[in-house]
């Protein structure tokens, strides 16, 4: 029960009044606007600014603040106010902010709009604490761009449904070929993404089809009406494009990214753009993967490609999220220069300092597609004069479809702390913020100019229009520490993951708050581990059948030309990647991983079947012989979903019922699929190997 007041003006400071006016209506409290030019030390009843909001009661007198927020610039601060941030005088940035309190009275204050927005939530994470004596402290976000990619389809495709690799119900942005009349759905999303600290989303597929490819033309206002509804939560947003555009849209008989007519077409359609949406974020482009147009069509490289687009949106601070994820996938393996792990480097690494300021490289996380186990890509180690951002997949296309309970903060957290130059040098995350080469100079050896900024981190959207917003109500976990991790990619996933179960199931509103926190513990901490141990073994990924790719298929893609291979035989399984007998793919990391990846001795357990081929009496360094170590972590898998059922039965009654019952059904279909991959994984290796499971059990 506060007394707010609210210094400041503009559309996002429009919003705070009105998350805290909301706050108010359901926990009283009052709150006041001060407009920017007036002093917050002037004497109050002051209305509320910007024309009359929603929830703002038309001020009577009312009690001095306790709790203000700030903008810096706003006119003078009061005294107790300025007593509290003393010595604290570094910029905030456009997104940061500062918090203070004397134990009376709490400061929040931020350089710009958005900050005091972003400072508003993180009170609200804080909760009462927020209160508290607190001496000044600084939150700025590591990385700019935090931004979600919908793979949303504007009709329903008749191969990939409304949202490709969606596992949560229809798009929240479209219905039939346009946006939804009515996007309050799209309002509280921005709400959603604003207090996880998402910045920017791309509202359809990245595979663009005939009514996506319009969305940039004739259903340009179906675009401007999302982007008016998502602004007031300072997100921004972006399009993904085809490169056939010209053509497809155009009407012009080619996308040849050196033609005058292209050119032309493409900067008539970003100042058309612009004119609707000012602060339009930019393109993504999916070009020359899996069937899209590219410039290989023109026999140009993607820096002509990328470098044609960013042009035209660069006058109006826009910006291309090029895809790297670039690999020919109608090939079977012919020689090393055909391991797709390889192909992304191959094509994009010779392109290093070729790409305008403007063009961010969006860089899958690991060198193959999103399995629950890869090695970092080494295209983040390779481009030190190219903006990178590294994608990250939230949708659980490999991770159990939001059917399976995997909670993936513990696996992206491990990705951005990655350190690709060794122990001492930057991470991937300093890669994203742009600031590795500042951090260590080797990381910056070899480039032209450096990278202005990073490119952030970029996560496939996992929400749809199912009630719980993902599917699986504990998926919500995921898109909430994606936002945290991309704010700070140095918080610990299990804290973040309390975070969000403080938020979600607030103590108030559960039976028995404790019982409810320690469950939700048990069952989603190491929930990304049990994954991984039913599914496929060391790092060798794929097995899934093919297509939809849920459930086991050992076989399902050995022999198909996308390029995802075991090569289990008789005498053992996983693929040689090195350089000495392999595809040399080792040789694509700066020491020490190059090294230690091609050493059979060296290459972590996790990832030894990514990178070699052995025999299944091989010894991991854990002392177990591959062969057991399959049949064990297959069993344990199992069992450990077994015992996350069992907590979960712990909450009925504790928790709302209809979320209660989503969950249990869920986890009922997480045993009967970890069951089929253990019997399916379990008896291929056994029948492949003639090796007996040591401890006797019954394979299938
Ligand atoms: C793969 C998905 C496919 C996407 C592709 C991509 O199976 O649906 O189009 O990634 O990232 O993992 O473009």
């Amino acid at each position: 029960r506060r007394h707010t007041l609210v210094h400041g003006t503009g559309l996002l400071v429009d919003t705070v009044v009105d998350e805290v006016a909301g706050a108010c209506g359901r926990y009283g409290g009052t709150v006041r606007r001060v407009p920017a030019d007036v002093p917050a030390t002037a004497p109050s009843p002051v209305g509320p600014a910007g024309g009359p909001r929603r929830h703002v009661p038309a001020t009577a007198p009312s009690p001095p603040g306790d709790l203000l927020l700030a903008l810096r610039d706003a006119a003078a601060l009061p005294a107790w106010a300025r007593r509290l941030t003393a010595g604290a005088d570094g910029p905030l940035g456009d997104e940061g902010f500062l918090l203070a309190g004397s134990g009376d009275r709490t400061l929040l204050l931020a350089d710009a709009p958005a900050g005091l927005l972003y400072g508003l939530f993180h009170l609200v994470r804080l909760g009462r604490a927020a209160f508290d004596a607190r001496p000044v402290e600084c939150h700025r976000p590591a990385l700019a761009r935090r931004m979600l990619d919908h793979w949303d389809n504007v009709d329903v495709h008749p191969v990939t449904g409304q949202v490709e690799r969606g596992y949560a119900g229809g798009s929240i942005f479209w219905r039939d070929g346009a946006a939804r009349g009515d996007l309050a759905r799209v309002r509280e999303y921005g709400r959603l993404l604003a207090a996880c600290g998402v910045n920017a989303v791309a509202v359809n597929n990245v595979n663009v089809h005939a009514s996506g490819a319009r969305l940039l033309t004739e259903r340009l206002g179906d675009v401007a009406a999302i982007a008016d509804t998502l602004r007031p939560y300072g997100v921004r947003v972006h399009l993904s494009v085809t490169f056939a555009a010209p053509v497809v849209l155009g009407g012009l008989p080619n996308a040849d990214p050196l033609d005058a007519a292209v050119r032309a077409w493409w900067a008539a359609a970003a100042r058309r753009v612009y004119d609707r949406i000012p602060d339009f974020g930019g393109y993504v482009v999916k070009a020359d993967s899996e069937g899209q147009p590219g410039p290989f069509t023109y026999g140009r490289d993607h820096a002509d490609g990328a470098n044609l687009l960013a042009a035209t949106l660069a006058p109006f601070g826009g910006v291309v999220h090029w895809r790297a994820f670039v690999y020919d996938h109608r090939q079977d393996w012919r020689d090393r220069s055909t391991d797709r792990a390889r192909a992304a480097f191959d094509h994009f690494t010779p392109l290093d300092g070729r790409f305008r300021d403007n063009v961010i490289l969006q860089v899958k996380h690991g060198p193959m597609d999103f399995q629950v186990r890869e090695p970092v890509s080494p295209v983040l180690a390779a481009m030190p004069a190219t903006r990178l951002a590294v994608e990250v997949q939230v949708t659980q296309e490999y991770t159990g479809q939001q059917r399976h309970v995997c909670y993936l903060g513990p696996w992206w957290s491990e990705i951005l702390g990655f350190a690709p130059w060794g122990p001492q040098g930057p991470t991937v995350a300093d890669v994203a913020a742009g600031t590795a080469s500042t951090r260590d100079p080797r990381s910056g050896a070899g480039g032209g100019r450096s990278a202005t900024a990073g490119g952030g981190l970029v996560g496939v959207s996992n929400v749809g229009d199912d009630p719980f917003w993902t599917g699986h109500p504990l998926a919500q976990a995921n898109l909430y520490a994606f936002g945290r991790l991309a704010w700070d990619p140095g918080l610990d996933p299990v804290a973040v993951l309390d975070e969000w179960i403080r938020l979600t199931f607030p103590p108030a509103t559960t039976g028995d708050p404790g019982l409810v926190r320690r469950t939700l513990h048990a069952v989603l901490d190491g929930s990304w581990w049990t994954y991984e141990r039913y599914t496929a073994p060391l790092g060798v990924g794929f097995m899934v059948r093919p297509g939809h790719h849920y459930g086991p298929d050992v076989d399902g893609y050995e022999y198909t030309p996308w390029g995802t291979y075991h090569f289990a035989d008789r005498d053992g399984v996983g693929v040689d990647r090195t350089r000495a007998t392999g595809t040399g793919f080792t040789g694509q990391y700066p020491r020490p991983w190059s090294e230690r990846y091609e050493d059979l001795h060296g290459c972590p357990d996790e990832l030894l079947l990514f990178f070699h081929h052995v025999p299944y009496g091989h010894v991991l360094r854990s002392g177990r012989t591959v062969i057991q170590h399959i049949y064990d972590t297959h069993f344990a898998g199992v069992e450990q979903v077994e015992a996350m059922r069992g907590q979960w039965r712990r909450l009925a009654g504790l928790v709302d019922p209809a979320l209660y019952a989503r969950v249990s059904e869920r986890l009922d279909e997480q045993r009967r699929c970890a069951a089929e991959w253990r019997d399916q994984v379990n008896s291929y290796f056994l029948r492949k190997s003639g090796v007996p499971d040591e401890h006797g059990r019954r394979i299938w």
